[in-house]
């Protein structure tokens, strides 16, 4: 229960302005015609559920009253809620057992500058090592001069290795040590932390390709999880940097991280319904325990209650 308190509490921007402001229109209008769709549509759009997406879920909406009849206001909720369940799918949360494929397991952690990369990288060391896990961190955000010192704050804090370079140093080269150090030590978990934004010379993406392949000759299936962190304040616009770096790497994941004190939390829903890549992880926060696996139950519960 108090999990599902902060969860309830870290969304509430989105709880109350986008599913709060569906229930109240809903309410205050009594049945589902034009007006109301159309309140509902600005008011989904606004929560960054998105063009298409919303379509959809209104049209759902109009068929099941054409079916049933006119709905009622708790109905038409319910529907909704139902909808974006479907549209969420059923990733249950695997909390209490993050299976590791191979000895060390290999995350490849990759987004634009800013997104929350380094931040998220820790949060989820601090998963591993709550669960037993011993975990070493690699920085290969070789482009920043400070990239370094600030994800080695985050390892002293967490009392965990990391493998760096200098800067400017080859970002591949300091992923290829990491995971012999790895290797050498039998670590369990091995996070690879990359830039957002390089020289012009190389495009990220060439960058980040090169990083997979070295880890991949060098460990069978490594990368184990690639994982695209996206800033969920920034909007569509996040759509568009997942088709990106989905077309480049192949994601396994999404982490979407600041979706506390944003009203735009829709864009969970928009990212399942228009790319299918599952968001594994949510960031609520931006101290160590702010990382939730993403649960589909927990997550539509924490929006539409009180709603
Ligand atoms: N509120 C909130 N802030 C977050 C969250 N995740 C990260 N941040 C903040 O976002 C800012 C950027 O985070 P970083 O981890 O440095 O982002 P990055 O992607 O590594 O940035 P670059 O290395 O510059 O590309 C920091 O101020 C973090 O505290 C979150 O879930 N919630
Ligand atoms: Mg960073």
């Amino acid at each position: 229960m108090a999990i599902l308190n902060r969860l309830k509490e870290r969304l509430s921007r989105t709880r109350t302005e986008l599913i709060g402001s569906l229930a109240r229109v809903v309410r205050g209008h009594g049945c589902l015609d034009a007006e109301l769709l159309e309140q509902m549509e600005e008011i989904l759009i606004r929560g960054d559920v998105g063009v298409e997406t919303t379509a959809k879920l209104l049209e759902g909406l109009k068929e099941k009253s054409r079916a049933a009849g006119q709905l009622k206001p708790g109905q038409i909720l319910a529907i909704l809620r139902q909808q974006i369940e479907e549209i969420l799918g059923d990733e249950r949360s695997k909390e209490s057992s993050l299976p590791l494929s191979s000895t060390p397991h290999v995350i490849l952690v990759a987004g634009v500058n800013g997104t929350g990369k380094t931040t998220s990288i820790a949060k989820l060391a601090k998963i591993y090592l709550d669960r037993g896990r011993t975990v070493l961190l690699a920085s290969c955000d070789t482009f920043r001069a400070a990239a370094n010192e600030q994800l080695e704050i985050w390892a002293r804090r967490l009392g965990v290795g990391m493998v760096k370079n200098q800067p400017g140093a080859d970002p591949a080269a300091v992923a290829f040590d990491a995971l012999r150090a790895a290797q050498a030590r039998g670590i369990d978990v091995l996070i690879i932390d990359t830039a957002g934004r390089l020289h012009t010379k190389s495009t990220l993406m060439e960058e980040l390709k090169k990083i997979k392949r070295v880890i991949g000759k060098q460990i069978q299936n490594g990368p184990h999880e690639t994982l695209l962190v996206l800033d969920a304040t920034v909007g569509q616009n996040a759509i568009s940097q997942a088709r990106l770096f989905h077309e480049a790497l192949g994601l396994s994941g999404i982490l979407l991280a600041k979706l506390d004190g944003t009203a735009k939390g829709g864009i969970v829903i928009a990212i399942k319904d228009r790319l299918n890549i599952p968001v594994s992880y949510i960031g609520i926060g931006e101290n160590l325990d702010d990382l939730e696996r993403f649960d589909v139950g927990k997550f539509v519960g924490a929006l539409f209650s009180d709603s």
